[in-house]
């Protein structure tokens, strides 16, 4: 009976607070004025923006607790399998604007804050940009989360509420990095929820047990950790678009066990007894701020085996709240780990199957195999984690048993005594033995996964061909291809709603957004003279919105009506080669200063953008930026180059920026070293909002060709297949006595101080010169002449415009939610589960 009661207690409260949910304006408006009356509070304080914006929020998660309360237990009714996604990263970007267009409330909410003299942008403008991760692996992370909402599939995502995201970048006057910490959390941020119920004890160090199990007679463990934290959840609602399901991302936080240690405080030792609490609250303090690099350090271990310990616990402790057996984990939980940073998630598993619930190993490693499945995201050596035995021995001794464990079994296969064997093992065992013992991270994911992806067609086939070949050979199934994709809501209805408006209309239909194939529509329009006008009007006034941003930021005047606006925004990173950009804008510049001044002033305008952050660490890089900036300086000041050509660095790239400038980009450069880039996401964002690509034969560009017509991309460059002659070749005969005339001469423009003193920029020529390691030498004349027919084809407006469409219109596939399809189908056989539409419910368009 008690269980009635609370049933009926449920429903009654439902029914009370269901009329203060409805959405007119007024009622929003209502719910606004409640928020910054009660909730705030100090209503006469914080009557301003950024007080309106976080009552505004507070509007927002009322509802999204509703609908997410809803989906819940929906799910739970109809006993679904869920998709569980662990990430160590997510770059969400802001997210107000994102519900509010998911919730179809925009025109509700624009009225109620017109109403109250704000403008919904404004509003939307106060919001921090969350950024708890650092590029393409992340912001996948979060386009995957949107995707799954919409298409309602049951998911979570698992992940760090890390207290100080990737570190904000500002440039000095001598033009280097300068980073400064992120304090997104100073004030409250709305969308995020502790869930103080949710709370979860995590044990580090201490030592194995070892006992006879009475009934089985058979050797048992246990481990006895010495130290514990306890991990908290903070969830963040996903809403879908158009759609009641809303999916949780679930954020953990470290917290000490014992706040204070009182016998010490009373002692007078202030300091040792917040030390503990410190310790713990140090794991989930900041995002490590690589990308694409790993970082060997004890605490980003701990931060791993923090995410991945909270996260099982909590998907079990769901399994058996439903009266399931731990037998039934696969059939209730996918896990998929983002690349080898949640690993761990293997051998934990192992040991709660084993030392916890006493299962056998063939059971318990059945059940593994079954639950995980991997997603590799570079094949970079200097990314691949390989952690020293020694460290995990320390910190997870039962850990690393299992895993010499797993490497036992997995290798008895694999016993003939012949020298081949005996080679063949030394590839595939999960234990490396250099100069320190080291377990390879992706030999263990593989190992303990049913499925295996890489994230492009070329990614995946140097997967199989070359990094994991020797496991490719023993399980041929096992590993597959899912291209990367992104969500059409935030970048392209959200980031550019002109545009969206123009589809909408053309296709007299919203529904491209949720399938983004209608696109392919737009393909009868390509040649229409109108139509033309129309989608180069919507360019030209993003384009305008980004003249604007530069002017106030950078006090520069770029112009925007026949300047061809041309980008290169990602991490920086030598193998994306942003320094054979800044190379090719050197000898540009030179070509145009030898000019006829006369016809210099008629040549094509052009802005060259470049945004990025380079990891704190990552000197080369970092040295890029300074150059970068240096050039820009000499470059902008030239009064004989004028508004002809100008190089911007914009700082602190971020999502919000993303949002800003890929709507208004001409063309955009993605000119990674053949075979480096495991796929590159904003690629496909730029031809979504109508850009160009000047790219080389790399990661998904290949595939965005595919789809948008080989004629409607600027590719250049050598095959994947003829890097390592190239490479060769440099080595033995010296990358500068291979190098481009050109190149040369620009090089000699960095060694004769043109742009400051040559010993900043040292070690990059020196690379340059000698190996080249990332052959920019032997791709600088291709790369000039591709960036010569985009300029001679910018002059023609009507075929610019006719491949800019056309881009478009073929870049339906590149939608997350044709990805997550994939992944629902071929690894994780989960099933969209929509909650009931209510009758009286706003439909969609
Ligand atoms: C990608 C990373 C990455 N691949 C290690 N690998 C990190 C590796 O902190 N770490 O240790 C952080 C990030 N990130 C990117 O993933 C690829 O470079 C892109 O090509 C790809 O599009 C993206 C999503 O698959």
């Amino acid at each position: 009976s008690n269980k009635y009661k609370l049933k009926k207690k449920h429903s009654l409260i439902k029914d009370l607070v269901s009329p203060y949910l409805s959405s007119d304006y007024k009622h929003l408006q209502k719910n606004i004025a409640y928020h910054l009356e009660y909730t705030l509070p100090q209503t006469t304080r914080n009557l301003n923006l950024f007080g309106t914006y976080l009552a505004t929020s507070y509007t927002v998660r009322d509802r999204l607790l509703q609908l997410s309360h809803d989906t819940q237990k929906y799910y739970t009714e109809k006993k679904v399998k869920t998709a569980c996604y662990i990430s160590i990263e997510y770059l969400m970007g802001r997210f107000l604007q994102n519900a509010v267009l998911n919730l179809n409330l925009e025109e509700e909410y624009g009225e109620a804050l017109a109403g109250l003299g704000y403008g919904l942008e404004d509003i939307y403008d106060q919001e921090q940009d969350p950024a708890l991760g650092n590029g393409g692996l992340g912001r996948l992370a979060a386009c995957f989360l949107d995707t799954l909402a919409t298409h309602n599939y049951p998911a979570w995502g698992y992940g760090l509420r890390y207290n100080y995201g990737l570190f904000k970048q500002s440039v000095d006057v001598e033009g280097d990095q300068v980073e400064k910490t992120d304090v997104w959390l100073q004030f409250p941020y709305p969308f995020m929820i502790e869930n103080h119920f949710i709370r979860i004890p995590i044990g580090f160090y201490g030592s194995i047990e070892t006992y006879v199990d009475q009934k089985t007679k058979g050797t048992r463990f246990k481990w006895h950790p010495s130290e514990y934290v306890i991990a908290q959840a903070n969830d963040i609602l996903i809403p879908g678009y158009g759609t009641d399901n809303t999916n949780t991302l679930r954020l953990w936080s470290c917290r000490p066990i014992q706040e204070l240690d009182f016998k010490k405080f009373s002692l007078g030792d202030f300091k040792g007894a917040s030390e503990k609490r410190l310790n713990a609250e140090n794991i989930t303090n900041v995002l490590y701020p690589n990308d694409n690099e790993m970082a060997g350090k004890e605490l980003r271990f701990k931060q791993q085996y923090f995410l991945v310990a909270a996260t099982l616990q909590d998907i079990i402790r769901r399994l058996k709240e439903q009266k399931r057996t731990i037998y039934e984990l696969p059939d209730f939980a996918a896990v998929q780990l983002n690349d080898t940073h949640p690993t761990l998630a293997i051998p934990e598993l192992l040991r709660v199957l084993l030392d916890e619930e006493m299962l056998t190993w063939d059971e318990a490693w059945d059940i593994t195999q079954r639950t995980f499945s991997y997603t590799n995201h570079t094949i970079l050596p200097e990314a691949l984690e390989r952690w020293p035995v020694k460290l995990i021995s320390h910190l997870l001794p039962r850990h690393m048993q299992l895993i010499e464990a797993i490497n036992w079994k997995f290798l008895e296969n694999f016993s003939e005594n012949n020298k081949e064997s005996g080679k063949l093992r030394k590839k595939l065992s999960l234990i490396e033995n250099s100069r320190d013992t080291l377990v390879r991270m992706a030999w263990l994911a593989i190992v303990g996964s049913h499925k295996v992806n890489g994230v492009s067609d070329i990614h995946t086939n140097i997967l199989k061909d070359k990094v994991f070949k020797d496991f490719h050979k023993i399980y041929p199934k096992k590993f597959i291809n899912v291209t990367n994709g992104v969500t059409p809501r935030r970048w392209l209805h959200a980031c550019n709603p002109k545009l969206s408006e123009l589809i909408t209309a053309t296709l007299n239909s919203n529904e491209w957004i949720y399938d983004l194939t209608h696109l392919s529509k737009l393909r009868e329009h390509a040649d229409n003279e109108e139509f033309q006008l129309k989608w180069a009007a919507i360019k030209l006034f993003n384009k305008k919105k980004l003249q604007k941003y530069v002017k106030r930021e950078l006090k520069i005047d770029i112009g925007y009506k026949d300047v061809v606006y041309d980008i290169q925004i990602k991490r920086i990173h030598e193998y994306k080669r942003q320094l054979m950009n800044i190379i090719g804008s050197i000898s540009y510049y030179s070509d145009l200063l030898k000019m006829d001044p006369k016809k210099r002033k008629e040549m094509p305008k052009r802005v060259s953008f470049i945004a990025g952050k380079a990891a704190p660490g990552y000197f080369v890089a970092k040295k890029i930026i300074k150059l970068i900036n240096c050039v820009s300086k000499v470059i902008n000041t030239d009064p004989e180059i004028g508004d002809v050509f100008k190089v911007i660095y914009l700082p602190n790239y971020s999502v919000t920026l993303a949002e800003l400038l890929i709507p208004a980009t001409d063309v955009s450069e993605h000119i990674s070293t053949p075979g480096t880039e495991a796929s590159g996401t904003s690629n496909m964002k730029f031809v979504l909002n109508g850009g160009l690509i000047l790219g080389t034969l790399d990661g998904a560009n290949l595939e965005i060709m595919k789809n948008s017509g080989e004629e409607n991309v600027f590719a250049f460059g050598i095959t994947k297949e003829k890097v390592d002659q190239v490479k060769q070749n440099n080595i033995e005969k010296g990358a500068y006595n291979l190098m481009d005339e050109k190149m040369k001469n620009a090089i000699n423009l960095i060694e004769n101080g043109t742009f400051g003193n040559i010993e900043n920029y040292q070690g990059l020529i020196e690379e340059l010169k000698g190996v080249d390691r990332y052959i920019l030498g032997h791709d600088f004349a291709p790369y000039m002449e591709a960036m010569d027919r985009v300029m001679q084809t910018y002059q023609k407006p009507q075929k610019w415009w006719k491949m800019s469409i056309l881009g478009c219109a073929g870049s339906g596939w590149l939608s997350s939610d044709r990805t997550i399809k994939e992944y629902a189908e071929n690894i994780w056989e989960i099933k969209p589960c929509p909650l009931p539409k209510i009758e009286s419910e706003k439909q969609l368009g």
